[in-house]
């Protein structure tokens, strides 16, 4: 099997408010469908759909937590791991607008940088806007993401949110596999340690040497077997 044939699965977690449309996003994007009714979601739930990216199959795996602070406890294990980020508010809902700064403040705190993008939901309620739009897009430029907006109701604009994430995640992903195979043929001709060595994760991680003889560990969202057994080939040429 090729390197562009192993299978690439992306954990994306969704933030915002309570009432701002995750789950709905969620359900939308992976079941095409849509329910009026507002159930708050209890714990963390997830659902995962299939998209071809940039000649890519990439399984997005979608997690989804309550908005509502008394949860709060459950934030580490929900963004440990997690590849990209969706900041969602509401259109009608000026707090969880104003709350987006603090999000995103919790996911760079727990994930450090991912491919992030700032989603404005329920745009079809146009009249109960209480968002000025120059706000919105100053605030996508201040946290260094882009700004889409949804209308999860009317089917508006969500795929492209996902679609975004995983163009981005793909990108990065090829970035660090180049690093780590311009690493590996420098790590051949610089000092060798087979304990760093065997601290890698393969099916988890690329490596990336810093020349001084450690490695930073880098998350890779590509799975599959064939991948560990080309990565322990190349590590054993090494040694
Ligand atoms: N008009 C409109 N309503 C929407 C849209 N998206 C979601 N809703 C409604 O907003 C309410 C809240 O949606 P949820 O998806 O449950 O919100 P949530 O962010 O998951 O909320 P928590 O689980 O409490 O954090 C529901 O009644 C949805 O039907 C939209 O695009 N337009
Ligand atoms: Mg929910």
């Amino acid at each position: 099997m090729r390197e562009e044939e192993l299978e690439i699965s992306l954990k994306v977690v969704i933030v915002g408010n309570g009432a701002v449309g995750k789950s709905s996003m969620i359900q939308r994007f992976c079941k095409g469908t849509y329910t009026r009714d507002y159930k708050k979601t209890i714990g963390v739930d997830f659902l995962e759909r299939e998209i071809e990216v940039d000649g890519e199959d990439v399984r997005l795996m979608l997690w989804d937590t309550a908005g509502q602070e008394e949860f709060d406890a459950i934030t580490a294990a929900y963004y440990r791991g997690a590849h990209a980020c969706v900041l969602a508010y509401s259109s009608t809902d000026r707090d969880s607008f104003d709350a987006i700064p603090s999000w995103k403040l919790k996911e760079k705190n727990e994930c450090g940088e991912i491919p992030t993008v700032l989603v404005q939901n329920k745009i079809d309620l146009v009249d109960q806007c209480q968002i000025d739009p120059n706000e919105a897009e100053r605030l996508g430029r201040a946290l260094g993401c882009k700004l889409l907006r949804t209308s999860v109701k009317e089917d508006v604009g969500v795929v492209s949110v996902f679609r975004h994430l995983a163009s981005k995640c793909l990108i990065e992903m090829r970035r660090c596999e180049d690093d780590y195979q311009d690493d590996l043929r420098l790590y051949s001709s610089g000092p060798r340690s087979p304990s760093v060595i065997s601290a890698f994760s393969p099916n988890e991680c690329t490596g990336r040497n810093t020349g001084n003889g450690t490695i930073v560990l880098r998350p890779s969202g590509r799975t599959r077997h064939h991948k560990k057994k080309n990565f322990v080939k190349n590590v054993c040429r090494l040694l």
